[in-house]
């Protein structure tokens, strides 16, 4: 059977407020923004997206095991998970999916808590501080690699 042309977007705790604080440090765009960009994108590479953001550790698990069934790869930004989740890199390694993380901000000029990613060493591709765009560049990494 040949690979399904779809990819999951996954957005973590707290990125639904993307574009109403902190504009300096994470931009204007709003998470609205940041799907359809990333939509967009896959769109021209022949991929459909499935987009999801929760503040809740174990919905991201449960989603990312349902792109098992019917995903080719992952993009996520996971937020301050990135910096304490073991069972989102379980889970990532567990589907065995290739993945990309994305931060928007640049985490190594920020706080020492920020340097280190339990999904680093696993990711496909890494766009770190790019801001919005960095999603569009991660699906393009990815699919690349598919
Ligand atoms: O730079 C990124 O994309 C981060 O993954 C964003 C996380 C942060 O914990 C990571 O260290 C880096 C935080 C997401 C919170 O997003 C907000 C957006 C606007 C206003 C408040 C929070």
């Amino acid at each position: 059977m040949s690979a399904p042309r779809r990819l999951l977007l996954v957005n973590g705790p707290n990125l639904n407020l993307l574009g109403t604080r902190e504009p300096e440090v994470y931009g204007t765009a709003t998470l609205a923004d940041v799907e359809r960009i990333t939509a967009e994108t896959a769109a021209a590479l022949g991929f459909e997206l499935r987009a999801l953001q929760s503040n809740h550790e174990g919905v991201l698990i449960d989603a990312i095991h349902d792109a098992r069934a019917d995903c080719a790869g992952i993009v996520i930004n996971p937020g301050g998970l990135t910096h304490t989740s073991v069972a989102l890199r379980d889970a990532l390694t567990g589907v065995a999916l290739p993945f990309a993380e994305v931060h928007i901000s640049d985490v190594y000029a920020r706080e020492e808590f920020r340097h280190h990613s339990y999904l680093h060493d696993v990711a496909a591709v890494r766009v770190i501080g790019r801001g919005v765009e960095g999603y569009a560049d991660a699906v393009r990494d990815l699919v690349a690699q598919l």
